[in-house]
């Protein structure tokens, strides 16, 4: 039995008596059943607990930690753990945005920080380390160093030593066995359940997510360079995505345009007429009035000559067997000849399998673009989807080639970031005034990490006057390609 101190078996005795420790049979959020219940949000609600929980972690962290300059809470629960350690022992700390997944940028990290000083994580309760691990990813991002973790409880399932292997050094208050060991001594778990608890944790070691081991693999890779047109397309797997690279380098362009026009005539037009200018055409083929098959034909043979691929912006949102029609039949036949399209997530990976196999039928190579983010202001997709849509994307890396998002979803060099909403705007006008809100061709790539834009009025509005068109179709390619040159 572990030498406890008489603060720990206080704090001890008051968690279990709150019910921030429970002992039965539990579902947990993963479905697996589990005798150990540990929720310890609900110190927030017990100011003394709090600040005497605080004191411990304190203790450790003078022990343990010779030298950082920030500490930082992991969101949500360790947020009120840091800012008490924050505000009684004069700690400066930094706050996670966790609705903000996108470890490319900054603007996760709120509070006063700078490149080179030295963050400490803070956490209530480690199992895999997966969560400290996705916070010392933003940490890095944003310039800081980080070494040491405090845990306040090591649920002994390896999480410690998983974090070994990423260089973080988990230093905890305690053990779990020794809580339960405790709490059995004092009568409070019969000796069937504390065995039950105690064989439990030996045997459920728990792993670092995929995805986030992923991540730390990226992110290593995007420290080393940005990686240039050319070199990701010798990446990509899919050959969509190898092929839009690969055009996106040799046209010397990341530009898409949106030909929302409502007659094939103007769209056949316009495709002609900027197709040396774009690598990737976008219709809303539901917008035409005299739509037919021998059009898409035309449209097809234009892209073939000109070297671009076309994009049915049909933004499938439904269930399985719903959009295979959509995508499929009726009086487009989208699947027939746009190389790519897009989906939202909303309905959950149903949708991605539905639209793959539907494309797995055609005898030409097809792919998908995941919505990770819109452009209009007060639209109501969560922050989460980035997250989601990742997931998504790499579970499916044979059909998703990227996210339509207004920043960087992940730094996968060969996932493409496409971004709507893009105008070379004057000072006073950044929206249409119907809710779409625009950016300029520099921030939306050196800004946000855009690596196609996509402009729709930007451009068509110029289609009565030809050479104008071909003019401005020039001017967002070269302000577009120029911007990617910078970010190398
Ligand atoms: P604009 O004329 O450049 O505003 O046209 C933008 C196009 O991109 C238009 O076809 C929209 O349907 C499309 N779009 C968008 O603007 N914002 C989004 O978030 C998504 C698509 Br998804």
């Amino acid at each position: 039995m572990s030498q406890l101190s008489e603060t720990q078996r206080s704090i001890i005795r008051r968690l279990f008596e709150c019910n921030a420790l429970k002992f039965g049979k539990f579902t947990l959020k993963s479905g697996i059943e589990s005798p150990i219940y540990i929720d310890l949000r609900v110190i927030i609600s017990q100011p003394d607990l709090l600040v005497d929980i605080c004191a411990e972690i304190q203790r450790v962290i003078t022990e343990n930690v010779k030298q950082y300059d920030l500490i930082c809470g992991v969101p949500y629960t360790a947020l009120t753990l840091a800012t008490c350690i924050s505000a009684q022992y004069n700690s400066p700390m930094v706050m996670r945005r966790k609705e903000a997944k996108n470890y490319g940028t900054k603007q996760m990290l709120e509070g006063i920080y700078h490149s080179g000083q030295r963050a400490l994580v803070i956490e209530d309760l480690i199992s895999s380390g997966t969560s400290i691990l996705e916070t010392v990813l933003v940490l890095e991002a944003s310039g800081l160093k980080v070494s040491d973790a405090i845990v306040f409880i090591d649920r002994e399932q390896e999480g410690v030593a998983n974090l070994v292997e990423y260089g973080i050094v988990v230093h905890s208050v305690l053990k779990l066995s020794h809580m339960m060991d405790f709490l059995h001594n004092e009568g409070h778990l019969t000796d069937e359940l504390h065995h039950e608890a105690m064989e439990w944790i030996k045997t459920r070691a728990c792993k670092i997510t995929q995805t986030v081991k992923n991540e730390v693999q990226l992110a290593k890779q995007s420290t080393i360079r940005n990686l240039g047109y050319h070199d990701r397309s010798k990446l990509c797997k899919h050959p969509l995505s190898r092929q839009l690279f690969e055009l996106m380098d040799s046209k010397q362009s990341n530009l898409c345009v949106s030909a929302d026009l409502t007659r094939t005539d103007d769209i056949l037009q316009l495709a002609k007429l900027i197709g040396p200018s774009i690598v990737l055409f976008k219709t809303h083929v539901d917008i035409i009035e005299d739509y037919t098959m021998d059009f898409v034909e035309k449209l097809t043979q234009i892209a073939v000559d000109n070297h671009f691929l076309l994009f049915e912006d049909r933004k499938f949102a439904d269930i399985g067997s719903t959009v295979t029609n959509q995508y499929s039949k009726g009086m487009f036949h989208i699947a027939d000849w746009a190389h790519i399209i897009n989906a939202h997530i909303s309905p959950g990976p149903g949708i991605v399998a539905a639209l793959k196999q539907e494309a797995n039928k055609q005898s030409q190579s097809r792919a998908c673009i995941l919505i990770a983010q819109l452009s209009t202001e007060g639209n109501l997709v969560p922050a989460e989807y980035s997250r989601e849509a990742y997931k998504m994307a790499i579970d499916n890396t044979d059909f998703v080639i990227g996210f339509i998002s207004q920043r960087k979803v992940t730094m996968d060099p060969t996932l493409l970031c496409i971004t709507p909403g893009v105008k070379i705007i004057s000072d006073d006008s950044t929206g249409d005034g119907l809710g779409q809100r625009y950016k300029s061709p520099e921030d939306a790539i050196m800004k946000h990490g855009a690596d196609i834009i996509v402009v729709g009025r930007g451009i068509i509005s110029k289609l009565n006057q030809p050479d104008e068109l071909v003019a401005t179709a020039e001017l967002y390619r070269k302000r577009g390609y120029d911007a990617y040159l910078n970010t190398l």
